[in-house]
């Protein structure tokens, strides 16, 4: 069996400085807000793929479906050299596209892109285990920055874009990456994006508010992630897990709301926190789009709509995208 994993790290003090940088203006901000990428430490990562498992988080499991009766097909019409996959995490999911892609000869490379040192790492491990001959070159990187890193194409390339992760960007930053997108792909380049869809609200917050509580956990691994990288001692479980559907901005929003009064350190950046109880702060959107709103923002960077798969309840969907000639 050969195997040929290769990863580089681009998240370097850069990223810790963007980190510091973005926790300084996030709880200086009104509303107080915090990217949702600063979740995936190897903690969020794990935390991450046990949400995907729970009963009430439909994505996954209807993303899954969609991509077992539409992978082979994506493929054949693609007909890709490569792979490179924007947030893998376990990239589980990929294997509907990967093995069609391998069985096919013409595919040879996977290049995940992913903030989570341990989701390159465990995911690179398991795939050149699986697939003989597959070469795997990771980036470790953030795709909003780094995407200039990503080694030219050996050929035709699929770029997928899975689960959903597109949506925990806003509008303009959706438009940037997007943008970014469509002028690295050439002419027969294909996008791959999973979305979540506009649903009625129980549903969408029952995934959101599992029994568990495990996305409980997950928003308070923020908390972790401040205090191990930024030397803070701020208590995680004196935040409240919140997270509703703003049926207006079409997404679910989590928030950490204070249970109690607190006085926090963060020493990194010599600043004092103050929280009366009930303040709070925003740790994610997770945007829900319709074909048409979608469609919309693709046209908007010069990306062409080429294909939509979904589920027979329209939870989900997948959208082929290409360059617009
Ligand atoms: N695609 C997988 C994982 C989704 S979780 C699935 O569908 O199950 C979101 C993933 O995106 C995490 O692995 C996280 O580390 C990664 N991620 C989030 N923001 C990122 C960014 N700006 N750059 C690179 N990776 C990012
Ligand atoms: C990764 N992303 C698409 C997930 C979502 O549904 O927005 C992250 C998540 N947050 C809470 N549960 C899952």
């Amino acid at each position: 069996m050969t195997e040929t994993i290769r990863i580089d790290v681009h998240l370097h003090e850069g990223a810790l400085a963007s980190f510091a940088e973005d926790v300084r203006s996030g709880l200086g901000s009104d509303p107080k807000a915090i990217p949702p990428k600063y979740f995936y430490d190897a903690r969020g990562s794990e935390l991450f793929e046990q949400i995907t498992t729970l009963p009430e988080y439909y994505p996954t499991r209807v993303e899954q479906s969609i991509l077992d009766a539409a992978g082979a097909e994506i493929i054949e019409r693609v007909q890709p050299a490569e792979i490179v996959e924007l947030g893998p995490g376990s990239a589980r999911k990929t294997d509907a596209l990967l093995r069609p892609m391998v069985e096919s000869g013409a595919g040879t490379r996977y290049v995940p892109v992913d903030v989570s040192e341990t989701a390159v790492e465990q995911c690179a491990r398991r795939l050149a285990a699986q697939y003989d001959g597959l070469e795997i070159h990771g980036l470790v990187g953030d795709f909003e920055l780094h995407m200039d890193r990503i080694p030219p194409a050996p050929g035709r390339r699929l770029v997928a874009f899975l689960g959903g992760t597109i949506g925990n960007l806003d509008e303009p930053d959706r438009a940037r990456l997007l943008k970014a997108l469509q002028s690295e792909l050439g002419t027969e380049d294909r996008l791959l994006v999973g979305t979540d869809l506009v649903k009625d609200r129980a549903q969408l917050e029952a995934a959101y508010n599992d029994a568990a509580g495990v996305t409980a956990e997950f928003n308070r691994n923020l908390v972790h992630v401040i205090n191990a990288n930024l030397d803070a001692d701020l208590d995680p479980d004196a935040f409240e897990h919140v997270a509703f559907y703003n049926e207006s901005e079409r997404r679910i929003e989590m928030w950490l709301r204070a249970r109690e009064e607190m006085n926090a350190r963060i020493d990194a950046l010599e600043m004092d926190v103050g929280f009366e109880p009930g303040d709070e702060f925003r740790t994610e959107i997770s945007c829900k789009f319709t074909r048409e709103t979608l469609e919309r923002e693709y046209r908007a960077v010069g990306l062409e709509p080429l294909a939509w798969y979904t589920d027979p309840d329209e939870l989900f969907a997948l959208s082929l995208t290409g360059p617009a000639t």
